[in-house]
């Protein structure tokens, strides 16, 4: 098939695509570089050191023959371009990964709130209004995000999307339908994906799209076989407080011997996924587009659920690591239950990677051997979501 893949020089994207082509899928990336730039407006680099984009997919081309063609243009701005390029490529599917990611980036300051609304919600859009536009059928397959649905205890398992509810019409008969789970964003960057389900759910049924949702969580690891083919085909690993992960923050930070930061009390439960997975369920998700008809499909990517406490205390015990918990920049809850639906992409032939499988170990050792790359300095999360988290944090003693 042909696969364009927007944001396809990023942590996901990148490996994603390498994955499609290696899978026989004819794939461009698009993107703008602006996750390379905002390192540099950070102060801050990958662990792993990352090639350019151009070095890469040449890279690609002479490891394994295959050719990935590249295009440089802001998705969210450049609408011409976004329109030139998917009439020129005519992909049966579009890969969308271009958005900004980070929930602390996206607390930082005002800028930083308007910016990620500003890049997510207009990347969204002017996919599909130029695929609209252009008439053609191709299936748009969206990264989104477990924190769509927020992080309260709820006394259900998480479904895939949709929630039946029923209700008394005014004659007092009871009614049935689906509709959209509530949504209940914790940050600025999760209510963009919120409000992205809004627009696959207007176009989706106005226009007659085929798309599907990936709420995903959180991704741990770095490697892939396919980047591991090469030194200059390395994934970036970000392990700084705005982009780093809590997972791979941990492995870092056990890596180079500095005490794993537990936000809070580390009751905070979370859904995780490993990069190699990532991979495979985008692939998954590409290749069954025939199966996508009628409303959004919204796919849980996510493999396994755990708590940030006791996920420092496995990374403690296997790669031996003192637990410091520091106050909690974030405005979330002290703690929450988690139970998560991932029926679609098992079913599809998912055979999740999970957290006893050996990486751990593996992500340490490529931790270390970068480790003169870390700025210890970078590794405080310093984005507070509101002025009395920041009076919290700074008015503790750690
Ligand atoms: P990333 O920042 O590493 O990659 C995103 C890429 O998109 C970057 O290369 C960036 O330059 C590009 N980009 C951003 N805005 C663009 C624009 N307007 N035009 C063109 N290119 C643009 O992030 P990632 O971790 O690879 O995440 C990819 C997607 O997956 C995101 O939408 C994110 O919300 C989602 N996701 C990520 C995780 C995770 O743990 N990393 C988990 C769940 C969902
Ligand atoms: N946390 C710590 N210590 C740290 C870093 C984080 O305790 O050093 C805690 C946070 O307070 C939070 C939890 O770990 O409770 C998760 O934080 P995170 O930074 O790992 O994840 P999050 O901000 O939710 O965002 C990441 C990706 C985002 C994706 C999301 C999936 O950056 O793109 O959408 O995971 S999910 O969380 O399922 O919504």
């Amino acid at each position: 098939m042909r696969v364009a893949v927007l944001g396809g020089d990023g942590f996901c994207g990148w490996p994603a695509a390498l994955h499609l082509s290696a899978n026989g899928h004819d794939v461009s990336i698009v993107d703008s570089l602006v996750r390379r730039r905002a390192d540099e407006e950070l102060g801050v680099q990958s662990l792993t050191p990352i090639a350019s984009l151009a070095d890469r997919v040449a890279a690609w081309q002479e490891v394994t023959g295959r050719q990935i063609s590249t295009v440089e243009f802001d998705v969210a701005h450049d609408y011409d371009a976004l329109v030139a390029f998917l009439d020129d490529t005519r992909p049966d599917a579009v890969v969308h990964f271009a958005e900004q990611r980070s929930a602390p980036y996206s607390m930082k300051t005002p800028w930083h709130k308007r910016y990620t609304v500003d890049n997510n919600l207009n990347a969204t859009n002017n996919l599909l209004v130029a695929l609209i536009e252009l008439g053609l059928e191709t299936h748009v397959i969206h990264l989104g995000s477990m924190g769509v649905y927020g992080y309260e205890t709820v006394p259900v398992d998480l479904p895939e999307g949709y929630l039946t509810v029923s209700y008394p019409d005014r004659n007092g008969e009871m009614r049935s339908r689906d509709i959209l789970y509530p949504t209940n964003p914790g940050s600025v960057y999760h209510m963009s994906k919120s409000l992205d389900q809004l627009l696959f759910q207007f176009y989706g049924r106005n226009d007659d799209m085929r798309i599907t949702d990936l709420h995903q969580g959180i991704v741990w690891g770095t490697q892939t076989d396919e980047t591991e083919l090469d030194p200059r085909l390395i994934n970036r690993f970000d392990y700084d407080g705005d982009y780093g992960t809590v997972l791979n923050r941990f492995i870092i930070e056990a890596a180079i011997g500095y005490p794993l930061t537990v936000h809070g009390t580390g009751g905070q439960t979370r859904a995780f996924i490993n990069i190699r997975d990532t991979v495979k369920c985008i692939r998954i998700a590409v290749e069954s587009g025939d199966q996508v008809t009628g409303r959004v499909r919204v796919m849980n990517q996510m493999t396994e659920t755990h708590r940030v406490s006791e996920l420092a205390e496995l990374v403690a015990d296997t790669l031996g690591a003192e637990i410091n918990m520091v106050a909690n920049p974030r405005q979330e809850a002290d703690a929450n239950e988690l139970v998560v639906r991932n029926d679609h992409l098992l079913g599809l032939g998912l055979d999740p990677i999970t957290l006893d499988s050996g990486l751990l170990v593996t992500e340490a050792d490529l931790a270390r051997k970068y480790g003169d790359r870390i700025d210890q300095s970078r590794i405080p999360a310093k984005s507070y979501w509101n002025s009395n988290r920041r009076s919290a944090v700074e008015g503790s003693s750690d």
